[in-house]
């Protein structure tokens, strides 16, 4: 049944788009919800509005009790091996990922700003987890205040466009905003996070979006599609996102037992043999005499130096002094 939307009610939406403030929104909702058309075909825009207004005015009261005990919302604490932080317009998918790939409850909807603040999750890739975090959406004339705080602090920032919409506004919206904030790193900002491109939606799309994605990006960032029902294309992004941690795994082993398996360290590539040893602990790494190595670049269990550098999935076993 169509929702026969009034001109009234396009009116409170665009205010609601606009609106730069939770309250101001709040006021913008409401309004939407007195002019909407109550009928059958309005019934799941109103449910959605319904939820969206508690979440609100929640989070509202949230903000307000956090400004008195100097609480940023926007500092999301780290957890696994790497933190991944979503960016894109209202409805571009991005809780429709962290709620497929994660034990994160997020509230996926066909209504633009459902999400209002962020929500990490943790996501499992092989053996490794990986935080990926739910953001707001940010418009070409709004973006949460503070939100930079969550980009700045992150490893890595996955760019949600959604390919069943308007390709070229998106992308301009989302690099204004970052080049503005200054978080793409390149040679001239190295303080600046690495960035991909996850083109959702892709069930909605040919292969004619994603070539006008490729043009449409000035830098040459990575593009993943994906489509938030098909696990084969999320882990292909997990994978993607593996690479461009830039993260190794590596095993540790004690003389004469077997390698622990299941809880592999995780440090940065080009990490050596000694950064291991001070992972696992600063004070025994002073004692660090030799140390042998299973993997890529050796011959099995190959004596190493401490400044050997590690590759992902190598064993290592250390002898102290
Ligand atoms: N066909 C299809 N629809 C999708 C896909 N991903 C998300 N959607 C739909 O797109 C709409 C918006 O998805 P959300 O994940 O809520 O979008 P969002 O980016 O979190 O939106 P905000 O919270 O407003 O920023 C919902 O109706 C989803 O069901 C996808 O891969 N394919
Ligand atoms: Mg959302």
């Amino acid at each position: 049944m169509p929702a026969n939307l009034t001109p009234d009610y396009f009116k409170a939406e665009k205010w609601f788009k606009q609106a730069a403030t939770d309250e101001e929104k709040i006021l913008a909702l409401e309004e939407m919800m007195r002019v909407i058309p109550k009928h059958k075909g309005t019934e799941h825009m109103r449910a959605d509005m319904r939820k969206k207004l508690s979440a609100l005015k929640e989070s509202a009261e949230k903000k307000k009790k956090g400004l008195q005990h100097g609480f940023d919302i926007f500092h999301i604490p780290k957890a696994g091996a790497g933190q991944v932080v979503l960016l894109g317009l209202p409805n571009s998918g991005k809780s429709a990922i962290v709620s497929s790939i994660t034990n994160a409850k997020t509230q996926v909807a066909d209504f633009p700003f459902t999400t209002n603040a962020p929500i990490p999750g943790v996501a499992q890739f092989e053996d490794i987890k990986i935080e990926i975090v739910d953001m707001p959406p940010i418009t070409v004339e709004f973006a949460p205040a503070g939100i930079v705080n969550a980009y700045r602090n992150c490893d890595l920032i996955g760019i949600c466009i959604d390919l069943s919409g308007d390709i070229a506004e998106q992308v301009k919206i989302c690099l204004n905003f970052l080049e503005e904030k200054r978080l793409i790193a390149d040679e001239n900002n190295p303080l600046g996070k690495k960035c991909f491109v996850i083109a959702t939606k892709a069930d909605l799309s040919t292969t004619e979006q994603i070539d006008e994605l490729k043009k449409l990006l000035a830098k040459p960032f990575e593009i993943v599609p994906i489509c938030a029902d098909d696990s084969d294309s999320l882990e292909i992004m997990l994978t993607a996102i593996f690479r461009l941690l830039e993260i190794v795994r590596v095993y540790a082993k004690k003389p004469g037992e077997p390698a622990d398996m299941k809880e592999p360290f995780v440090l940065h590539k080009g990490a050596t043999v000694a950064d291991l040893a001070i992972s696992i602990h600063r004070e025994l790494a002073e004692k660090l005499k030799t140390a042998r190595c299973w993997g890529r670049n050796v011959h099995d269990g190959q004596n190493v130096h401490k400044t050997h550098i590690l590759c992902d999935k190598d064993i290592i076993e250390l002898h102290f002094a």
